[in-house]
């Protein structure tokens, strides 16, 4: 599998390097054309080149190779060299001129009918009139910028090899104790936890049992679940399982159906299992700030109805947060902190989108549709294919995506600015990954 890995990302590597080869030549080539100014050569009888290509705001610099006078004059304007005589030059500068293109002729009389004539074409800007060097210095500035963005990157293609480049997963799978009775408990502890948002950015985040997400909590219809809150934050607060039938005294909104649970004090949530639900649990105390802090996890109920003949080897549920000290991040981590995703040729992986946000986020993954099998954990009777699927906040989508094309496809919210900064991709970016 390494192996596998390893071709992709030295394939990526020698990609780079033919670009960055590439482009090496093209800024050769700029370099070679600048100059004081872009120049202009007369001779008897014709101008060179016969298509003058300048930015806006530059200026030519005409040169007379001829053996006799010439001038330089564009038609249709007040602009023109005085006579040059044989062997000199002379600046004209045409940066009054307004992008478009503009005939140039000899004016002495004669010379435009034997041929000294040509086009100018003043561009919508450039570097055609700067100083030289200063190609150079935009490539040498762009090449810096393009080194600061391929920093997360790196470290993020870097776990494929050395393991997650963070303190702490979230989401990760609870296990009931089961009572005499059959009863599923599951125990949760709310408290404030050092948590790794990104490589060397830990917040204080509002957890259950000290990760983001809480622990995913998978029953199956028809169970007796128990959830035990023991609340060791320091202020009060509930639960409500966001998209799960429940008895009302269990719906966990304060002040409605129960009391807030105070600091240091336990309250026991009750009901049967109905699915196949796909939904989540989350405070619903100062729920503004406790959920966007990390108070959020999943809640799964049995499985979502397939299409024919699709066997399902990886259910990933990924939580959309944008706010709160956790901030723009994917099951509690922000790029290049996010997992990818990583599934052999052939397989069929499940991923229920779950927005606990305050934010739309449009979740756009490259190369591989997503079937769109369940919407809030409600199956849909008429899946159907989307390459992005937007998520607003409280909702759920179950997608397929089918493993077809090996590869590192990139996948992340379609709101840029959730995306990529200055700096490089962060925020709600992974990849998923096809052996
Ligand atoms: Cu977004």
């Amino acid at each position: 599998m390494m192996f596998t890995l390893l071709t992709v990302i030295l394939a990526f590597a020698a990609l780079a390097v033919a670009g960055t080869a590439l482009s090496n030549s093209e800024d050769a080539q700029a370099q070679a054309g600048a100059g004081a100014g872009t120049v202009v050569t007369l001779t008897e009888f014709k101008i060179d080149p016969a298509m003058v290509d300048v930015a806006a705001g530059g200026s030519l610099t005409v040169k007379n190779a001829g053996t006799v006078v010439h001038n330089l004059t564009i038609e249709g304007t007040d602009l023109k060299t005085a006579d040059i005589d044989p062997g000199g030059s002379e600046t004209l500068d045409v940066s009054s001129l307004k992008a478009g293109d503009y005939t140039i002729i000899c004016a002495i009389p004669g010379h435009k009918g034997a041929g000294m004539q040509a086009m100018l074409m003043i561009g919508i800007g450039g570097s055609g009139s700067q100083a030289a060097g200063s190609d150079t210095e935009t490539a040498a500035q762009n090449n810096a910028a393009d080194a600061v963005m391929k920093k997360p990157t790196d470290a993020f293609v870097a776990q494929l090899t050395d393991g997650p480049n963070t303190k702490g997963v979230g989401a990760q799978l609870l296990a009931p104790t089961v009572q005499a009775d059959g009863t599923k408990q599951f125990d949760l502890t709310a408290k404030i936890t050092d948590w790794e948002v990104e490589p060397g950015k830990t917040v204080k985040a509002w957890t259950y049992n000290g990760t983001v997400p809480g622990p995913t909590i998978k029953v199956q219809s028809g169970d007796k679940v128990r959830i035990v809150l023991d609340n060791q934050l320091p202020q009060s607060t509930t639960i409500h399982f966001h998209g799960i039938l429940v008895p009302n005294a269990m719906d966990g909104v304060p002040d409605v159906t129960q009391p807030p649970v105070r600091p240091g004090k336990k309250f026991t949530y009750e009901f049967v299992a109905q699915g196949p639900a796909v939904g989540m649990y989350h405070s619903h105390d100062y729920a503004e700030r406790q959920v966007v802090d990390g108070l959020l996890g999943a809640f799964i109920i049995g499985d979502e109805p397939l299409p024919a003949g699709v066997a399902v080897s990886q259910e990933v549920p990924m939580v959309l947060n944008d706010a709160g000290v956790i901030g723009l991040s994917l099951n509690g981590k922000s790029f290049p902190a996010t997992a990818p995703t990583i599934a052999k040729q052939d397989e069929w992986v499940e991923v229920h989108y779950m927005n606990e946000g305050l934010q739309i986020h449009p979740m756009h993954l490259h190369g591989l549709p997503q079937l769109v099998i369940a919407k809030d954990g409600f199956p849909l009777p008429q899946p159907y294919q989307a390459d992005t699927v937007a998520v607003a906040p409280g909702e759920r989508y179950t997608v397929l995506v089918h493993a077809t094309t090996p590869g590192v496809w990139a996948w992340h919210c379609h709101i840029l600015t959730h995306a990529e900064r200055e700096t490089g991709m962060f925020g709600m970016v992974t990849a998923f990954i096809v052996k």
